[in-house]
């Protein structure tokens, strides 16, 4: 199964905990208008970490120094398997630059309470919040036609 990568650029506050996540509009292809993190697909010949380092450069201008990986998620497509993919999901709380808008993606900061999950991915919503409060997790997510969540295993590791 091919291998992407999902990065949250996050910010704490000074208790530690995690107060605010960058969110990306895509713009266009796959999960078209919808927020996520950016990334995308690893290439031949880089890593998965280089890959997910070059997608925020490419897609919302930011060069990432350290970035810690929060899940590795499966995400299955039985309608089409063409979609099926491993996300590799990483934070990322060091970068330079500003988050700004590209021909792909157009970056937002929202609060973590306010996290659009209707707009989002639908499995979003089972996860993500996990890894916001620290979780490390490995998930599997089965999806129907329509993007809708058929079946889904979490695990915190
Ligand atoms: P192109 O358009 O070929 O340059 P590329 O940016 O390399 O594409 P793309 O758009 O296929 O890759 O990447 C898909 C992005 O969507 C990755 O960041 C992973 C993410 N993603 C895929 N399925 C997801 C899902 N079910 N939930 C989620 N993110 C998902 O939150």
């Amino acid at each position: 199964m091919r291998d992407a990568t999902l990065v949250f650029l996050i910010k704490r506050n000074e208790a530690q905990r995690i107060e605010d996540i960058c969110l990306a509009m895509k713009k266009r292809g796959f999960g078209v208008n919808r927020w996520n993190g950016v990334g995308g697909k690893v290439t031949e010949g880089e890593s998965i970490e280089e890959a997910a380092k070059r997608e925020a450069d490419e897609e919302i201008g930011v060069t990432l120094d350290k970035i810690s990986k929060v899940a590795k998620l499966e995400f299955i497509f039985p309608h089409n398997s063409s979609w099926d993919q491993v996300v590799h999901v990483y934070f990322a709380e060091e970068w330079s630059g500003e988050p700004t808008e590209s021909e792909e993606m157009r970056p937002e900061w929202f609060k973590v309470g306010a996290i659009p999950f209707s707009e989002m991915w639908p499995d979003d919503i089972f996860w993500l919040p996990k890894t916001l409060e620290g979780k490390l997790l490995e998930a599997r997510f089965k999806f129907g036609e329509g993007d809708v969540v058929l079946g889904q295993e979490i695990k915190i590791i």
